[in-house]
């Protein structure tokens, strides 16, 4: 034992020396005495060991759980220093283990960097451990020296000859510190992965030697972050095929960044400093947004992909469905934030976001493909933002409207019991004014939609949302949309939609269901909305009428009729559309309780026709045929 450790009492905490300091206080440097702080220890070594791999000198890197739970970490860099040094008077590696804030001062000028989450490097972890034995290998020769609870116990001592140079340390945590001792070989595993991705070239392997649980993985990345791109977009559906990446290093700064987007909806970009996670982000981050959002407009202004007077995609679209990984490695990194794990330097901004602005726009100039690809799902995301904001100014208008000021156009019905009550959409005034004719007044309620402009509006939805027949509609339900929702307002249990038999009626169908999806899923949910079917053929033999809905219905009774004997001839009526039927027809088909037949709407369909409205947006051809090809079948789905 030392001197200042003999000598140590409570009375004189400000004036301990040493590493005393660190036992006494473990969580300000290690963060926690806890599983985390436990884990920490095995991370500060390592990381001086990637800082000689970083320095250019070390390729290998070797973690081990020893049976007995305590951590060796070797590697193959160029051997700790062993030489006396100057002023001290002691070897340079019993400086580093014995010495607060030694660490880091050896390197032998050049371009350094450091990692560490408190930077606070070996010798706090010496100070935490029971015991410790590091061994050299350099200038042919193993040295050795130990330690227990942060103190040498012996000299440096030269155990003998050695072949090529490293560095290898064991440590036994002391359990009188941490209220968790055992290892989680899982957390270091996923720790030493992300490593490796951060350091390209660098090979981290981590064996598990204790008994019952003996494992060991190896991770090596040539493309460095750009394959943990690829790794974190493994399970998703990228939609540009390359994994973009670049670096730059510049006085003393490097920065890399690696990006794909997904079909996703949600971002997900990790930020590192001195391969540190930065989980409360910091200046590399705000400079790589900034220089996303900048170049994907500029991009899209000078490729038309944005008009003019278009507003601009702001930084939450073209984050949408984001993978990235950016990185930073400088010399003096500055920690602030809660849990230290933001990056305080302020000139990193400009010098991340004036690269990455550089490169990603060099990168979409070259690939104008990917761009094109990029830039459709930002624009996408800039109108789902716009539908989003629009329906809740309508749901906050709606909300103060009550419902004496029902629209002009729904002609409703006199039950007040919404479970009795029915409101029928009906495509088109005509067909509209023999619906609001032929329906039960007292049970029916009536509204007509006009559905050329729903058609003409080339289903956008944010200008769905401006239309009147929509606001009418949300009037007239009483239930609101959006977060304001409220289904026991609803004046209607059952909400028919009524469209043609055709391709314009199945858009229409579409727009409204996703109309429903979108901001009033629940009812669907719950089962309140249907499609009405209405004939395609009337058949009259001589007194007699029939109505067929499908075409091999049709073909059927056809069939069937000419079979029968009989003079009178058959007449046959093509209904081109729900206005040519008389209001008598109509409700006979249709409306009428007995003889209707209504489909209900599953949440199912409505997603579906959610995917046909989302192919739809923009103005683009291809889709729009592939739409109305698609569209034959799905009108055939609803009619079975
Ligand atoms: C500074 C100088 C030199 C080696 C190291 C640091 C070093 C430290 C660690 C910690 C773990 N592994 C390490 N490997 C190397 C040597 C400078 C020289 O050879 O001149």
């Amino acid at each position: 034992m030392t001197e200042q450790k003999k000598n140590y009492g409570a009375e004189q905490i400000q004036v301990l020396e040493g590493l005393q300091p660190v036992r006494v206080r473990p969580g300000m440097y290690i963060g926690s005495t806890g599983s985390a702080g436990l884990h920490h220890l095995v991370y500060e070594i390592v990381d001086n060991s990637v800082d000689e791999a970083l320095a250019g000198y070390c390729k290998h890197i070797q973690v081990t759980i020893e049976e007995d739970n305590s951590i060796t970490v070797s590697d193959d860099g160029r051997g700790m220093p062993v030489d006396i040094h100057p002023k001290m008077g002691i070897p340079a590696v019993e400086l580093i283990h014995t010495k607060l804030h030694a660490g880091g001062k050896f390197g032998g000028g050049g371009y350094k960097v450091s990692g560490g989450l408190h930077g606070v490097g070996a010798s706090v972890v010496n100070a935490l451990s029971t015991h410790m034995v590091v061994q050299v290998k350099r200038d042919g020769k193993l040295y050795q020296q130990e330690y227990w609870a942060g103190s040498k116990v012996s000299k440096l001592e030269v155990l003998g000859d050695a072949r090529g140079t490293g560095s290898k340390t064991q440590f036994w945590p002391d359990p009188t510190i941490f209220d968790e001792t055992v290892y989680n070989y899982d957390t270091l595993q996923r720790r030493f992965r992300e490593m490796a991705f951060l350091n390209k070239g660098l090979s981290i392997s981590i064996e598990d030697k204790r008994e019952g649980q003996k494992r060991k993985d190896s991770f090596c990345y040539e493309g460095g972050i750009k394959e943990f791109v690829s790794f974190l977009n493994a399970n998703k559906d990228p939609i540009n095929e390359t994994v973009f990446y670049y670096e730059v290093e510049k006085d003393g700064y490097e920065v890399e960044v690696a990006l794909q987007y997904t079909d996703r909806y949600d971002e997900r970009i990790l930020s590192y400093a001195n391969n540190i996670h930065t989980t409360e982000g910091g200046f590399h981050l705000v400079g790589f947004k900034s220089a996303m959002t900048r170049t994907i407009n500029d991009y899209a202004r000078r490729n038309k992909l944005l008009r003019e007077n278009e507003d601009g995609l702001q930084g939450d679209d073209v984050r949408e469905g984001l993978t990235a990984i950016v990185s930073v490695k400088l010399t003096n990194p500055q920690f602030e934030g809660q849990t230290k794990a933001k990056l305080g330097n302020s000139e990193v901004k400009g010098f991340v976001e004036t690269n990455t602005a550089e490169q990603f726009g060099f990168f979409l100039d070259e690939n104008p493909k990917q761009a094109k690809v990029i830039i459709d799902k930002c624009l996408k995301a800039q109108r789902a933002r716009e539908a989003a904001r629009k329906a809740r100014e309508i749901s906050r208008k709606t909300s103060v409207l009550d419902n004496t000021s029902l629209p002009g156009k729904l002609a409703d019905c006199s039950e007040k019991d919404p479970a009795l009550s029915e409101i029928f959409l009906v495509e088109g005034d005509s067909a509209g004014g023999s619906a609001k004719q032929g329906r039960d007044r007292k049970r029916q309620a009536v509204l007509p939609l006009r559905g050329k402009i729903l058609n003409v509006e080339k289903a956008r939805l944010d200008r769905v949302l401006n239309s009147e027949e929509i606001k009418n509609m949300i009037t007239a339900f009483g239930c609101n949309i959006g977060k304001d929702f409220d289904i026991s307002k609803l004046r209607y249990h059952k909400i028919i939609i009524m469209t043609d038999a055709d391709v314009d009626g199945a858009h229409i169908r579409t727009l409204l269901l996703t109309f429903f999806f979108r901001f009033m899923p629940q009812l669907i949910e719950d089962g309140y909305v249907y499609a009405a079917q209405p004939p395609l053929f009337r058949v009259k033999k001589g007194k007699q009428i029939w109505y067929t809905y499908s075409d091999a219905e049709q073909e059927a009774l056809l069939a069937k009729l000419k079979e029968e004997s009989g003079s009178s001839k058959i007449e046959i009526q093509r209904y081109k559309g729900l206005g040519e039927m008389d209001f008598n027809q109509l409700w006979e088909t249709t409306m009428d309780y007995n003889s209707r037949t209504l489909v209900r709407i599953t949440i199912e369909d409505a997603a579906s026709a959610d995917e046909i409205f989302t192919t739809l947006m923009g103005d683009k051809v291809p889709p729009r045929k592939k739409f109305i090809e698609d569209n034959a079948k799905y009108v055939k789905n609803l009619d079975i």
